[in-house]
């Protein structure tokens, strides 16, 4: 087992390497956008990795690509994740978990094996939102969640919406609907991914087998006060948009805080004027929320909702935007336990643990059945330049998802 081991993380890195190289940040991390040239250059690099192996590949409606090998059985696994990733973020988030998959489907293929189920090895699109605020598009189209109404509210930094995007991409729109998948010929989904926190290595375990991904309530709110001159202004009689975003910020920063193990972020914020010496008239900020009590999500927004009221009766004007609300996603009990099986047999330590990052196994995981096996974060980072895993440890999840599709029934 030990040569397959090194033979396939052997293989892993060198399609690293190689996708590293696909970003419109050079030395600055990986930013893959949704609907961009790098988004190009990555499903041109998995469909051809996906070709040499002589697999059937195509690309959906949505830009996700999808490589088939047959199976004994037509129900099909999928085995997938996200090749777009957020601004100046890692190598791994995403890919290794497609490139994982490439190496399991690769393993069959050079052994001659055929597989139990027909496999299809999925490169998803636009799982991070990073670009458009919404997020989980391939995975979301999987399941016939798009229309084109929704294509056209979701718009980047440039006023250019999913539908104009996509035109430009190349891809039409208004075929969306055929990236559903019936959900019948489904046996499932399995998605490797790397952990992104840090309990995996401060448990020195291997493999990490998923049990619940979080929920997840995200907004964009924008408040607007009255710019004025930042020194003649008294300070009763400004409408100073950050002062007010401030105590909302603060309010809710409190309430997460008092909630263990509950998160919440203020990732993102737009200022209108922006200028040293004038009061700020406008303020746009995202949050983001996450916590597997899903009330305690209810109450946290509802706080924020509160404070949004008493700014409006105080002269403000304020907006709250949803652009992606999530719940628990649970994965399967008897999937959990086979991975398990499977790691045990294999020798390697394994854990369960909950997932504090979404991915599309949360929202495949609500019609079919699913699983996610996590490999350890080096230094328990992601979302950064210097995010890694190693790919000996994302070997040997290939080895127990291979055991794994060779033992469910
Ligand atoms: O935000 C997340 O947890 C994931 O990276 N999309
Ligand atoms: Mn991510
Ligand atoms: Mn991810």
């Amino acid at each position: 087992m030990k040569n397959q081991l090194d033979f396939i993380a052997d293989r892993l890195e060198k399609h690293i390497a190689e996708t590293k190289k696909i970003t419109a940040t050079p030395n600055k991390g990986i930013t893959r956008l949704p609907f961009t040239l790098e988004s190009k250059r990555c499903v041109h690099y998995l469909e051809e990795q996906m070709k040499q192996l002589g697999m059937t590949v195509s690309e959906d409606a949505s830009g996700a690509v999808i490589g088939v090998i047959q199976g004994k059985s037509e129900e099909r696994i999928m085995i997938g994740s996200h090749y777009d990733s957020v601004e100046h973020g890692g190598a791994y988030d995403g890919m290794a978990g497609i490139l994982c998959g490439i190496e399991i489907a690769a393993y069959y293929i050079r052994n001659n094996i055929i597989p139990p189920y027909t496999l299809e090895i999925a490169g998803l699109n636009d799982e991070e939102g990073a670009r458009f605020g919404g997020g989980y598009l391939s995975s979301k189209a999987f399941l016939g969640k798009w229309s084109t109404n929704d294509l056209k509210q979701y718009v980047d930094k440039n006023g250019l919406s999913y539908y104009d995007a996509m035109k430009l991409y190349g891809l039409e729109p208004e075929h969306m609907i055929r990236a559903q998948r019936p959900l019948s010929k489904w046996k499932g989904y399995l998605e490797i991914h790397v952990e992104q926190g840090p309990i995996l290595e401060n448990a020195k375990k291997e493999i990490g087998i998923v049990e619940t991904i979080v929920a997840i309530k995200r907004y964009y709110i924008t408040i607007v006060g009255k710019a004025d001159h930042a020194g003649t202004q008294p300070m009763n009689t400004r409408s100073d948009a950050v002062m007010a975003a401030m105590g909302l910020i603060h309010h809710m920063n409190e309430y997460v805080l008092s909630h263990k193990p509950m998160v919440g972020t203020v990732g993102e914020i737009h200022v209108y004027p922006n200028e040293i010496n004038i009061v700020p008239e406008e303020i746009t900020f995202s949050i983001d929320v996450r916590s597997s009590k899903e009330e305690w999500l209810e109450e946290c927004i509802e706080l924020v909702e509160e404070d949004l009221k008493e700014l409006e009766g105080i002269g403000f004007k304020c907006k709250m935007k949803p652009t992606l609300t999530n719940t628990v996603t649970h994965m399967k009990t008897e999937w959990k336990k086979v991975l398990k099986e499977s790691a045990d047999s294999l020798g390697f330590s394994n854990m369960f643990l909950d997932s504090g990052a979404g991915h599309d196994a949360a929202i495949i995981g609500k019609a079919v059945d699913t699983a996610m096996l996590f490999v350890p974060s080096v230094g328990g980072r992601s979302h950064i330049p210097e995010e890694y895993s190693s790919e000996k440890d994302l070997a040997k999840a290939v080895l127990v998802a291979i055991d794994f599709i060779n033992k469910i029934d």
